[in-house]
């Protein structure tokens, strides 16, 4: 009995032993503006306090800048993420950003690898090139609180397939999405009044093959994609027939239209206005609207009734 409780003893012993060595241990701390910040050996950065981190330069870098930060935290309380606060952050890999953050300066997260970042609504304004470099970066959310998407704010951000512009945005700046050689449509709602040079559609000064802006007739992001001689979808009127939605009605729409309604769904390219894929108006989308739009694409004249 006094032997099976020694090795039960010495059991409970190592399983506490064990899980001591398993919780991070902090390796590194210190202060940064109004926060402060710890570093654990699981690589998990942590900012807490009541303000803003502190703002930094290519001179003079945050304090963690040569660390393996695989992770960031900011919590609740952190208001501002400052000037070049995670740039170069190569290693971290995710980040959370708690609802007191109001503020992203300049360069805040510019030539990181972090590739999925989530903005909290409390986010009111993001910093000239904040973004720019993130060449992971494949999804971020901007907030319906910010107004203004500053100069080069997402430039060179490679695997950005899509972002939603809220209608809260007045203000694009110039190079915002420059070469984001993965974007090739963005939908601009009628609250943009200003789009700055090469804000979007652009690689290395060169247009992107086919990119489309999507947005409402008259409004400056129609102007911008005339002068920059770009697709423009007007998606303030369903074209009826643009079932791929790329402004024209062709036989790639009729295509995509007879693959669908032939149940067909082992196919890449689906269909992106559904709305203007009813094309007799009968209320629903079947054969009878692919067979149609096959032979008005065909050039069968009598067909016209239906696109006009
Ligand atoms: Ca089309
Ligand atoms: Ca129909």
């Amino acid at each position: 009995m006094k032997k099976l409780v020694s090795i039960l003893i010495i059991a409970v012993l190592l399983i506490s032993a064990l899980t001591v060595t398993a919780a991070a241990a902090i390796t590194e701390s210190g202060t940064t503006g109004d926060c402060t910040w710890t570093l654990d050996n699981d690589g998990t950065l942590t900012i807490s306090g009541n303000g803003a981190t502190g703002d930094y330069n290519w001179n003079d870098n945050a304090p963690w800048y040569d660390m393996e930060v695989k992770k960031i935290v900011i919590e609740n309380g952190v208001t501002k993420i400052g000037s070049h606060a995670f740039y170069y952050c190569v290693n971290a890999k995710a980040i959370t950003i708690s609802d007191s953050v109001s503020e992203i300066s300049d360069y805040a997260f510019a030539f990181s690898d972090i590739a999925n970042i989530e903005l909290p609504d409390s986010v009111t304004s993001i910093g000239d090139h904040a973004f720019t470099y993130c060449t992971n970066l494949e999804g971020i959310n901007i907030p319906d609180s910010v107004t203004s998407i500053p100069e080069a704010a997402f430039s060179d951000c490679s695997k950005l397939i899509s972002v939603i512009i809220p209608d809260s945005v007045t203000s694009i700046g110039n190079r915002a999405f420059n070469d984001c050689e993965n974007l090739t449509e963005i939908t601009i709602q009628n609250s943009v009044a200003n789009i700055g040079a090469t804000a979007f559609g652009y690689k290395s000064n060169e247009k992107i093959d086919g990119f489309t802006i999507k947005g409402f007739k008259g409004s400056t992001a129609e102007t911008y994609a005339k002068d920059n001689d770009f697709n423009f979808v007007d998606i303030g009127k369903v074209l009826i027939g643009d079932v791929n939605g790329d402004g024209n009605v062709n036989g790639a729409d009729a295509g995509l239209l007879t693959r669908y309604t032939s149940g067909w769904d082992n196919y890449d390219e689906k269909i992106k206005n559904m709305a203007a894929a009813d094309i007799n108006g009968d209320g629903f989308v079947n054969g009878a609207d692919a067979g149609i739009l096959t032979r008005y694409t065909s050039g069968w004249d009598k067909y016209n009734k239906y696109f006009s």
